[in-house]
C-alpha cells in the first residue's frame, strides 16, 4: 500500500436521475465527500472530484412510465434538477457528468470489450420471462405478482415492498407483466456474465487482509460477509431497450447491465473533464497548478497509477458494488488501480421513520432550498454534526433549529460578531495592537495551535462528525475567551488591554475562516469579506497572526440568524402534509356498487341549490342545520358536514342537493333532502358546485 499519494480522485456516488434527491442522500455521500475534497484543495493537494447522473437502469423508464413521458424527458428534467441543488448546497465537483454522454458510453463499451477480449466474461443462455404482447424481455420490475413470503399481490420481480424480502422473478406467484397485464413467458436468452468467484482469492488478500484496519468497520464487514457466503457469476448485459448497447454483433434488445455501466461514469467524468480543460472549454475557479497546462489523456494518472488514491463516497446500498463488483472490473481489466478506500455511510432517518421520497417522508434538497434559500451551510452543519457514519443516524426539525440557534447563532456567530463589533467602537474596524500577552491569552493561543491538525486528522481518517465538532470548539474558545476577559468593561479603564484581547479573538476569527472552509463554504466566505482576509491554506492555520496590526477589517455581517419556533412547526406540518397527500394518492378508489338501471336513477331528483342559513346543532359534532333554497321551496336539511365545514362558510354557496329522498328525523329535526359531497380517500368533504352560478333548482343529471 502506497502511503505517499501523488494525487487524490475522489468520487460520490452517481445519483439515479429519476425524481428528486433527499437530504438523506446528501449526507450519506455528498457532503462527507465535499468536506473531504475542500480539505484537500485547501492543503495544495492534486484532487480531481467527479460525479454525475445515473441514466441508465429500469429506473428510469420506470418512472417515465408513472410520469407519462419518455425516458430522455425524465433525465433532461431531473439531471438539471440535482446538478443545480447539489451546487447551491456547496458541493463542488470538478464535474457533474452524465451517463447519457457519448463518451460515456464509448468508455463503457471499451471496457466491456476488454474483458470480453481477454475471455473473461462467461456466456450463458438462461430461461427469463418475456411479454409476448409487447414483444419484449421483462425486467426484475416490470414483472409483478403475489410474494411468496407474505402473500402481497402486487410485489416485484425483485423485492417484496411488503415484507421487504429480495426476489427473483421466478418466485413470484401468478406473475404478470406490467406492460400488457398479460401474464410472461420463459424464453432462453443469452448474456454475459462476469464470474465474480473466481476473484475470491484476490479479494480476500485485497481487502480481507489489507485493509483489515484502514475500512470502517460496516463497510468491512459487509464485504466480508458477501466474499464468505461465496460470490456467484453475475450478468453483466440485459435485455432492455434503455442503456448502452452491447458492442457485439447480434446483440439487439440488449443493452449493458446498469451497475455495470455507472460506476465507469466516474472514469467517464474524468475523461470529459480533461477533454473540455485541454480544449479550454473549461477552468477552475481557483486555477490549480496540476492542471497549468492540461491534455486530452491526463485523466489516466488518475485512474491507473498506483500513486493515486482513488475514495469513493456511498451509502451502504452500494457497498457490494464499489467494494467488489466494480473493483473486480478494474482489477480483471489490467489497466486500472481500484479503490483505497470506500468510506461508506449507513442511513440517516427523518423525524423517528426512514427517508423516503416515495413514501413522502423526506426533505428533498430542492424543497430546503425553496425555503431557505440563503441557508445552505445550516443544512450542512446540521447534517455533519449528524452523519451516520457507524450508525444509522436521525434528521429532526427541532435538531435543526437547535444546532442553528444554539451553535451557529450562539457560538460561532456571536462570537464574530462580538470580536467585530468592539474592534468597530473602539479601533475604528482596524485590528488592534496586541503589546503583551497575558497567562490566559498564552493558553488561548496554544489551544489554537493544536486545532487545525486536530480537524484535519479526523477528516484524514473520514470521522467528519467529530471534524466538525472541532470545528465549533474552535469557535467555542474564542466565545470563551471573550467572556472570561470581558473587554467590554475594560474600555473606560485599560484601552490596550482591550485591544490585545481583540487583536486574539480576530486572529482566531481568521483561523476559522481558514479551518471552517471544507464545512461552511459559504460562511468562510463571509467571513474572509467581514475579516478582509483571504488566505485559505490550510498551513496558515494554527497561526495566532495572521492579522496584522491596523489591518482594516471589512463591513460587519451577522452570520447567522436565529430561527424561530414557528418556522420549525411549519416544516413539521408540511412534512405530515406531504405523507398525508402520498398516502391518499397511493390509496386505490373504492369498487363500484352494483349495477343500477337507468329506470331506477332516473328516479332520483337532483338539483343545485342554495343555502340561506347555516347553523351548528347543539350536542352533535357532524351536523349542521341548512335552510337551503331549491327553486321550489325553502325547506330544511340536516346534514352531516359539521367537521369540515363551518356555518359561516356554508351560507351564500350554491351546492347539490337530492331533493326527493323521502323526509327522516334527524336530531328530532325533520330533514327534507340530502346535501351532495365528494369525499376523499380519507373521508374529508368537498362541496359540489356548478362551475359557475346557475338558477336555484337547476337539474343535474
Ligand atoms: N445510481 C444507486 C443509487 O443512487 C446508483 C449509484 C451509482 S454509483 C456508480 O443509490
Ligand atoms: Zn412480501
Amino acid at each position: 500500500m502506497t502511503t505517499d499519494y501523488k494525487r487524490y480522485m475522489v468520487t460520490a456516488a452517481l445519483p439515479y436521475a429519476n425524481g428528486p434527491k433527499h437530504v438523506g442522500h446528501l449526507a450519506g455521500a455528498y457532503l462527507p465527500a465535499d468536506v473531504y475534497v475542500r480539505y484537500l484543495r485547501q492543503q495544495g493537494k492534486n484532487v480531481i472530484f467527479v460525479s454525475g447522473s445515473d441514466e441508465h437502469g429500469t429506473a428510469i423508464p420506470n418512472q417515465a412510465l408513472k410520469e407519462n413521458t419518455t425516458p430522455q424527458t425524465i433525465i433532461d428534467k431531473y439531471h438539471v434538477l440535482i446538478r443545480d441543488c447539489l451546487a447551491k448546497l456547496g458541493v463542488s465537483f470538478d464535474i457533474y457528468h452524465r451517463t447519457s454522454e457519448p463518451i460515456h458510453h464509448q468508455t463503457s463499451q471499451e471496457i466491456f470489450l476488454t474483458l470480453y477480449k481477454k475471455g473473461l466474461l462467461t456466456e450463458e443462455t438462461s430461461e427469463q420471462y418475456f411479454d409476448e404482447e409487447a414483444n419484449a424481455f421483462l425486467a426484475d420490475r416490470y414483472i409483478i405478482g403475489t410474494c411468496p413470503k407474505c402473500g402481497h399481490t402486487n410485489a416485484y420481480g425483485d423485492q417484496c415492498e411488503k415484507c421487504g424480502s429480495t426476489l427473483s422473478p421466478k418466485e413470484l406467484i401468478n406473475p404478470r407483466s406490467t406492460l400488457s397485464g398479460k401474464p410472461p413467458v420463459l424464453k432462453p436468452t443469452k448474456h454475459w456474465y462476469l464470474p465474480l468467484q473466481q476473484y475470491e482469492p484476490w479479494l480476500k488478500e485485497w481487502i480481507l487482509e489489507s485493509h483489515k484496519n484502514d475500512w470502517k468497520p460496516n463497510v468491512y464487514g459487509q464485504c466480508k460477509s458477501w466474499i464468505d457466503a461465496g460470490l456467484q457469476p453475475r450478468a453483466m448485459t440485459r435485455d432492455l431497450d434503455w442503456g448502452i448497447k452491447v458492442p457485439l454483433p447480434h446483440t439487439e434488445g440488449k443493452v449493458l447491465y446498469v451497475w455495470f455501466d455507472a460506476p465507469i461514469g466516474y472514469i467517464s467524468a474524468t475523461r470529459a473533464l480533461f477533454k473540455e480543460l485541454s480544449e479550454g472549454k473549461k477552468e477552475f475557479a481557483t486555477p490549480r497548478s496540476a492542471f497549468s497546462n492540461p491534455q486530452v489523456d491526463d485523466w489516466k494518472p488518475y485512474w491507473q497509477h498506483t500513486d493515486t488514491k482513488l475514495v469513493h463516497f456511498i451509502g451502504k446500498d452500494n457497498i457490494v458494488f464499489h467494494c467488489l463488483i466494480f473493483p473486480i472490473m478494474l482489477h480483471a481489466s489490467g489497466e486500472y488501480i481500484v479503490p483505497a478506500n470506500v468510506p461508506a455511510n449507513e442511513f440517516m432517518n427523518l423525524e423517528g421513520d426512514k427517508m423516503s421520497t416515495s413514501r413522502g417522508w423526506s426533505i428533498e434538497m430542492h424543497e430546503y432550498l425553496e425555503d431557505f434559500p440563503t441557508k445552505p451551510d445550516e443544512l450542512r452543519y446540521t447534517l455533519l454534526t449528524n452523519l451516520p457514519e457507524t450508525k444509522d443516524s436521525e434528521f429532526t426539525w427541532k435538531d435543526f433549529q437547535a444546532k442553528n440557534n444554539n451553535e451557529l447563532v450562539a457560538i460561532f456567530g456571536n462570537f464574530v460578531n462580538r470580536a467585530l463589533v468592539l474592534t468597530q467602537k473602539h479601533f475604528e474596524n482596524r485590528v488592534p495592537v496586541a503589546d503583551t500577552w497575558q497567562e490566559v491569552d498564552r493558553k488561548v493561543i496554544d489551544e489554537l495551535k493544536l486545532f487545525p491538525e486536530r480537524i484535519a486528522e479526523s477528516i484524514k481518517a473520514y470521522r467528519f462528525r467529530e471534524a466538525t465538532a472541532y470545528l465549533i470548539d474552535l469557535a467555542r474558545l474564542g466565545n470563551k475567551y471573550l467572556t472570561e476577559t470581558e473587554p467590554w468593561k475594560l474600555a473606560k479603564t485599560d484601552l490596550p488591554r482591550v485591544g490585545a484581547v481583540l487583536n486574539l479573538a480576530l486572529q482566531i476569527a481568521a483561523n476559522l475562516s481558514i479551518v471552517a472552509e471544507p464545512f461552511l463554504p459559504f460562511t468562510s466566505k463571509k467571513l474572509s469579506e467581514v475579516l478582509n482576509f483571504s488566505s485559505k491554506n490550510w498551513s496558515d492555520a494554527g497561526n495566532p497572526s495572521l492579522l496584522k496590526a491596523n489591518h482594516q477589517l471589512g463591513e460587519a455581517k451577522l452570520l447567522f440568524e436565529k430561527m424561530e419556533d414557528e418556522v420549525i412547526e411549519n416544516q413539521l406540518k408540511k412534512l405530515n402534509d406531504k405523507k398525508k397527500g402520498m398516502e391518499l394518492a397511493a390509496t386505490p378508489a373504492e369498487p363500484a356498487k352494483p349495477e343500477v338501471s337507468f329506470d331506477e336513477f332516473s328516479k332520483m331528483d337532483i338539483r343545485i341549490a342554495k343555502i340561506l342559513k347555516a347553523e351548528r346543532v347543539e350536542k352533535s359534532k357532524k351536523l349542521l342545520k341548512l335552510q337551503v333554497d331549491t327553486g321550489m321551496d325553502v325547506r330544511t336539511v340536516m346534514s352531516g358536514i359539521a367537521e369540515y365545514f363551518t356555518p359561516e362558510e356554508m351560507i351564500g354557496k350554491q351546492v347539490t342537493i337530492l331533493v326527493n329522498l323521502a323526509p327522516r328525523k334527524i336530531m328530532g329535526v325533520e330533514s327534507q333532502g340530502m346535501i351532495l359531497m365528494a369525499s376523499d380517500k380519507d373521508g374529508k368533504l368537498r362541496m359540489l358546485q356548478p362551475s359557475e352560478a346557475v338558477a336555484q333548482g337547476s337539474k343535474v343529471s
